[in-house]
């Protein structure tokens, strides 16, 4: 007899790499929208990303100088805090190392700052070596404005809410200063296999 078939469509969790799933996670094969506020609709002529703060000199992209640049697809599992995980997520975007690398820094820390006012903070070293992009699409599409569009970050070996959405740069620190979710009691870095989900875990 064929078991009944339960849960999501598609993937079923048995299919599912046991060793893909961080402690605590579920597999999802929806993609949930989770914001602190309404979203944002700020205009792509208007639009841009700046490093600034601890640097020699503040730099910014406006969106076709943004587009412009080196972009890589990749293919990734994020891990949500609220315990779902999405399996081989398509991203394309801008690797935060060639930003980075426009600007001259001694700092160690990073606020990734929003349209809406949504901050999460970042060390550097877990925005470089080829490990964060600033994701413009999504499943080759355009990244839906409720996920994030036009751009977000994508730190996916981190909890997905470092992954800002509607990012408009970074403010480089020399002392780390929590953001929007940090502030609020979650963990300070997120590391989804060690279940750094609360500050105290
Ligand atoms: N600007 C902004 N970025 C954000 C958030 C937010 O509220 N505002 N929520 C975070 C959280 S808690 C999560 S889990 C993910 C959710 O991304 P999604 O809505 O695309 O699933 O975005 C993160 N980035
Ligand atoms: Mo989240």
């Amino acid at each position: 007899m064929t078991p009944p078939t339960r849960g999501f469509l598609g993937r079923r969790p048995t299919d599912v790499d046991p060793a893909r799933i961080p402690p605590g996670q579920h597999v999802t094969a929806g993609f949930p929208v989770l914001s602190a506020g309404p979203t944002p609709h700020t205009p792509l002529d208007t639009w841009t990303f700046t490093i600034r703060g601890a640097v020699s000199r503040p730099v910014s992209w406006t969106w076709d100088e943004l587009c412009a640049l080196p972009s890589r697809t990749v293919t990734r599992d994020i891990h949500c805090v609220t315990k779902w995980s999405k399996l081989d997520t398509t991203w394309t975007g801008v690797s935060l190392d060639t930003v980075l690398a426009a600007v001259t820094t001694r700092a160690r820390h990073a606020l990734a700052f929003c349209d809406g006012g949504y901050t999460t903070n970042l060390p550097i070293a877990d925005l470089t070596g080829g490990k964060a992009w600033i994701a413009y699409s999504f499943d080759s599409a355009p990244l839906d404005p409720q996920h994030g569009g036009p751009a977000r970050l994508l730190v996916p070996h981190l909890y997905f809410w470092k992954s800002a959405k509607w990012v408009r740069g970074l403010e480089l620190l020399d002392d780390d200063v929590p953001g929007f979710w940090e502030r609020y009691g979650y963990h300070n870095y997120g590391d989804p296999w060690r279940e750094e989900r609360y500050s105290g875990d």
